[in-house]
């Protein structure tokens, strides 16, 4: 019985491990606001690998900015895009991407943009991100673990 258990927790430790999204504080404690240098965010960003599922939380402690998704060309020259999304102390924004790929993100209030408030990052595919394709080398690891571990309850019921 207590070994079933065990089966059934390694199960569960299993598809834990591989859906598991995680959200980040952009900024960290900073949150979203002028950086003490231009590369702040960028730092911030090239420390973590994100991946489909992850979620991008902007917060403001300060004064208030904005959240715009822009084009790399918007991006390298700070473009006051209009579509945005306004951040301030009483309203944070949550951004979780939809497909794998390179994002660009800036602020537009001012000369923020400027003084590196903004930052790029890429959303890689669910899955180990040093195998090729990651999406179906993820599903394929979890089913054949899954098969053996099925064969594995089998066997042991078949026995007790
Ligand atoms: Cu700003």
């Amino acid at each position: 019985m207590a070994s079933r258990m065990g089966l059934i927790g390694c199960l569960i430790v299993v598809v834990a491990q591989v859906s598991a999204a995680v959200e980040y504080q952009v900024g960290d404690s900073l949150g979203w606001a002028i950086p003490p240098n231009t590369s702040y965010y960028s730092t911030w960003a090239s420390s973590k690998t994100f991946f489909l599922g992850d979620k991008l939380t902007f917060n403001v402690t300060n004064g208030t900015h904005t959240v715009a998704m822009v084009s790399e060309a918007e991006y390298n020259a700070c473009t006051k895009v209009t579509s945005v999304f306004v951040v301030q102390p009483s309203v944070s924004f949550g951004y979780t991407p939809e497909t794998a790929g390179t994002y660009y993100i800036i602020c537009t209030v001012s000369n923020h943009c400027e003084q590196g408030q903004k930052f790029s990052f890429k959303v890689e595919s669910t899955g180990s991100p040093t195998e090729s394709p990651p999406n179906s080398a993820s599903s394929l690891t979890v089913g054949a673990l899954f098969a053996v571990l099925t064969t594995t309850a089998i066997t042991f019921l078949t026995y007790f």
